[in-house]
């Protein structure tokens, strides 16, 4: 007997549209702008792929052989997401993690009910030493009444968002998406330039194994965090040792624990009392996500995605990973 040992093979396209299939009310603008950004993501990989090859066709400022201006690979990312994403008619404005102020939809263009925010390029200090990089992007629904957005439709608690994703540049790279409906990992084969399905549905570990943290700034934490981090790290007894794993690049270092459970966190510290990472670029949508997959965050005081944004560019602590994790550093923090 020939027994079918194949699995189907998906698209994120198609994937994308059997998820809108089961929304009878959707009308597609939320799907155009995930097709959009999976598209803006295969650009960007092939520009990170060659990352390496920078010094030889012409560094930073100089002209490379085409007789182009060679530009910061982030700034490349950031308008390419900029070009691929404002067009569609579907999006009532943009803002970056690149850019000072929100990015408006030109007049030439149709404009839509949702809000995209994304950080272009996170870890790109790691570009220069071949460690993963990554996208992140958010989506809101517009909620003033205009045709064209404006900062109030940025500034929404994180419980808001419609979708959230992120793209790593790996050794492979994938796309890794919720819109509230599961966590789905898409992985690029780069001879079909297809991102096709291959992480369904998922779910991280109620405990992990991996902390991510740099300890470096240790001696600037407040005694909840230095204690809270002697506790995963098995130092006080109450809990089993926790493996410290830090790249420096948050999506490489949430990717590995949302598949294999653990806890990144970046406290406030004496050098950064409100924290480093932005809340409406990299932690909203990575919160999104973790809850999505079982895990949870916070910021110190209370949920991540409760959070009152009141800045675009704000910044915060963040503790984001597997659920019983977060639960002690609710607990210990003296969260809500
Ligand atoms: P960036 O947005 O300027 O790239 O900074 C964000 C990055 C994260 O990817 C990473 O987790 C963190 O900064 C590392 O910061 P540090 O070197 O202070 O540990
Ligand atoms: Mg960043």
């Amino acid at each position: 007997m020939v027994r079918n040992t194949a699995t189907s093979v998906v698209t994120i396209d198609r994937f994308i549209i059997e998820q809108e299939r089961e929304h009878p009310g959707a009308t597609g603008a939320l799907s155009g702008i995930l097709t959009d950004l999976a598209l803006a993501a295969k650009m960007i990989a092939n520009k990170v792929r060659s990352a390496g090859l920078a010094d030889v066709l012409g560094s930073a400022g100089l002209e490379n052989v085409q007789g182009e201006v060679q530009q910061k690979l982030d700034i490349i990312a950031n308008e390419t997401i900029i070009k691929a994403m404002d067009h569609g008619g579907r999006l009532c404005c943009m803002a970056s993690e690149e850019a000072e102020t929100l990015i408006p939809i030109p007049e030439k263009f149709s404009t839509g009910r949702y809000v995209l925010l994304f950080d272009p390029l996170d870890g790109s200090s790691n570009i220069d030493v071949n460690v993963p990089v990554g996208t992140i992007f958010s989506v809101l629904p517009q909620k003033t009444d205009g045709t064209h957005g404006t900062i109030a439709d940025a500034l929404q608690p994180g419980s808001a968002q419609v979708a959230a994703g992120y793209v790593i540049y790996g050794s492979s790279t994938m796309l890794v998406y919720t819109t509230g409906n599961g966590v789905h990992g898409f992985t690029l084969d780069p001879l079909l330039g297809e991102f096709l399905l291959s992480h369904p549905n998922i779910r991280m570990p109620e405990t992990g194994a991996y902390l991510s943290v740099n300890n470096a700034y240790e001696q600037y934490w407040q005694e909840p965090v230095s204690a809270l981090m002697r506790r995963y790290r098995g130092l006080d007894g109450q809990r089993k040792a926790m493996n410290v794993r830090y790249v420096g690049s948050m999506v490489a270092d949430f990717h590995r624990n949302l598949l294999g459970g653990g806890v990144f966190a970046y406290p406030a510290n004496a050098k950064s009392p409100g924290g480093k990472l932005r809340l409406l670029y990299e932690c909203n949508p990575l919160a999104f996500i973790c809850e999505q997959a079982g895990g949870a965050a916070t910021d110190g005081t209370q949920r991540m995605l409760d959070v009152q944004p009141t800045e675009l560019h704000q910044r915060t602590p963040v503790y984001v990973g597997s659920k019983g994790d977060i639960a002690i550093a609710r607990e210990m923090l003296g969260a809500k």
